[in-house]
């Protein structure tokens, strides 16, 4: 090869997962989703709907499949681009119901009784602490294992179960030599932590059951301007971020996600303007930056057999990749080949 060319870096890979439990909020979008869409023109993406971890919470069967397969149309409409990466749904890839029962025997019972996440879900679901809620970090390291991933796109509540597929996975490589890529976490610097509208000492959380504190991206525009005019501010009255203005420091945050403006721009652009006059404009940001994905959700969700196609071309090379960390895996154990 001739000195002068060099060969192009391999890019690094990515892996990442969203529950499809009910609706997609705007800080799921702000937080997470809008990064994903980012990430395909430098990384190697691999992202899915992880409807096997959704199933820790009982679901009505036919709500269940409506949701996953409008999860899977929305992150189309929000940019996914099955040209660009690899967006599958968890179940149809059958390697990750296997490796996470194999890593179930390479993680430890203390370990998992750690895990703040599973000491807030049985709290809060104490007629159902499940196994599967339980063992969810072995099935979420088994996602990320599967693919040797680099990187992974986590928010910050996500950490601890990151940490822990790291450790699983030096564990593994410990005992059998280097079986898997060991993954970093990676957490953008501008992804906004969203507020809720109601509580915003809180995240925005889709599992809120007051449907006022938090904002779906495919919510009509009526339905959004509606939760906007009654978030909750403070009586200082003036628009700036400030400390106890944790209401109005949370709709400058989302004004600034929603337009790309910075927060002193927008306080220069709102001086003297009420907080009405503030909530109407982040309700009219909002709406506008949702406008385009509702509309090609929209689209999207009458086209079955595209999305159908989409998916199962995405499963059949996930199948292809995973499979491969799989039978390294069950080879090293001493399995027989099949
Ligand atoms: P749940 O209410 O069921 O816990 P959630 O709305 O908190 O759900 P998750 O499914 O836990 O959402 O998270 C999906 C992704 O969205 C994660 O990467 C998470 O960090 C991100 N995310 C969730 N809520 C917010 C938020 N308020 N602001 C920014 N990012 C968020
Ligand atoms: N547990 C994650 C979703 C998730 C995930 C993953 C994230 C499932 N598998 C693998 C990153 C990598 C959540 O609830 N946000």
């Amino acid at each position: 090869m001739p000195e002068n060319i060099t060969a192009p870096e391999k890019k690094k890979r990515i892996f990442s997962a969203i529950q499809p439990s009910g609706t997609i909020t705007i800080g799921n979008y702000f937080g997470a989703l809008r990064n994903w869409v980012k990430l395909q023109d430098d990384y190697e993406c691999i992202f899915a709907v992880a409807d096997l971890h959704a199933i820790t919470v009982r679901q009505d069967p036919k709500a269940f499949k409506k949701n996953i397969l409008e999860a899977y149309a929305l992150f189309l409409a929000c940019g996914i681009d099955t040209e660009k990466s690899i967006f599958f749904i968890q179940s149809h890839v059958h390697t990750h119901a296997e490796l996470a029962w194999i890593l179930n025997c390479y993680t430890q019972f203390g370990e998992l009784s750690r895990m703040t996440q599973f000491k807030d879900k049985s709290a809060k679901h104490a007629d159902n602490v499940n196994a599967g809620l339980f063992t969810y970090p072995s099935l979420m390291a088994a996602d990320i294992l599967l693919y040797q991933a680099d990187l992974v796109p986590i928010g910050a509540d996500q950490k601890q179960h990151l940490e822990l597929a790291r450790n699983i996975a030096e564990r593994f490589n410990g005992i059998y030599g280097k079986t898997f890529t060991v993954p970093d976490g990676y957490i953008p610097e501008v992804g906004a932590r969203i507020k809720s509208l109601q509580d915003p000492s809180k995240k925005m959380s889709k599992s809120d059951e007051n449907a006022n504190a938090w904002v779906a991206v495919l919510d009509k525009p009526e339905t959004i301007m509606k939760k906007f005019k009654r978030a909750v501010t403070d009586s200082d009255a003036k628009v700036c971020v400030g400390e106890g203005k944790d209401g109005i420091n949370n709709l400058i945050a989302i004004m600034s996600s929603a337009t790309g403006k910075t927060a002193d721009q927008i306080t220069a652009e709102f001086e003297g303007k009420g907080y009405g006059d503030f909530k109407t404009a982040v309700g009219e940001a909002v709406v506008e930056e949702f406008r385009p994905i509702r509309e090609k959700f929209d689209q999207l969700i009458q086209d079955k057999a595209y999305l159908e196609e989409q998916y199962r071309k995405s499963a059949e090379i996930a199948l292809k990749i995973s499979q491969r960390t799989f039978d390294k895996v069950m080879k090293k154990i001493g399995y027989l080949p099949r």
